[in-house]
């Protein structure tokens, strides 16, 4: 499900300003991005119908690059069009609830920022864990201070065979630590949003894995 380097690119209207999204989003998918995750929140969020169009429209990209299309929060959207997966939060509903309610072959992501939160949430039926704020984000406006790369070590070893994935102003160039705590992946929303060449700034959030960690 998750391959070092997994490179997992979040998007929802408001990031995109005055660029258009599906662009951003297919400029992200052909610089190799493994993951993709609809979050569409914040002031001019689309909703309802608008949003389920343009859900369709980006689960539709996403099946062309054979990308997995996940959902953030939104239960009831990613049962409706059959999105690959979706992510939750501490405050949103609870993982057991959202695994009962998808089924076991939908991907279920938590986030959690502790052992106990992924334990918890891996009980729950979680198939990986986003941690983070990493580092300072502008990205989310209720985000937690930043907790750098040591709880990402500690949930690693002490649940190897979950995958995680760091999250919270994540580049090219302070990706390092982050993959050499061993996180699966990087979850990335400004640093390749507002790149001028989207393809190119994938492929160094990739080419920034050494590798040695699996
Ligand atoms: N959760 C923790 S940090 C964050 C989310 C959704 C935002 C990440 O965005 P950026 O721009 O990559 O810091
Ligand atoms: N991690 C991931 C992968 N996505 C999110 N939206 C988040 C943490 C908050
Ligand atoms: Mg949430």
């Amino acid at each position: 499900m998750f391959t070092n380097p997994s490179v997992y690119y979040i998007l929802g209207t408001p990031n995109a300003g005055l660029r258009d999204p599906l662009e951003l989003l297919e400029e992200a998918l052909k610089g190799g991005i493994s993951h993709f995750q609809l979050r569409e929140k914040g002031r001019e969020a689309l909703t309802g119908q608008a949003l389920k169009d343009f859900a369709v429209k980006c689960q539709s990209l996403c099946k062309d690059y054979d990308v997995p299309f996940i959902i953030n929060d939104d239960v009831e959207l990613a049962l409706e069009i059959g999105a690959d997966g979706i992510h939750v939060g501490q405050e949103d509903a609870k993982a057991s609830a959202v695994r009962a309610s998808v089924g076991d072959r939908m991907i279920l992501g938590v986030s959690v920022h502790s052992v106990e939160e992924a334990a918890e949430a891996i009980q729950n039926g979680a198939d990986y864990l986003g941690m983070g704020p990493v580092f300072g984000t502008k990205s989310k406006s209720d985000a937690k201070a930043p907790s750098g790369v040591t709880k990402i070590i500690q949930v690693r070893d002490r649940f190897p065979e979950t995958p995680v994935i760091g999250i919270g102003g994540i580049t090219a160039d302070n990706a390092g630590p982050v993959w050499e705590a061993g996180a699966a992946g990087v979850a990335v929303i400004s640093a390749i949003t507002e790149a001028v060449n989207i393809q190119e700034e994938v492929r160094r959030i990739t080419a920034s894995y050494k590798g040695g960690f699996s």
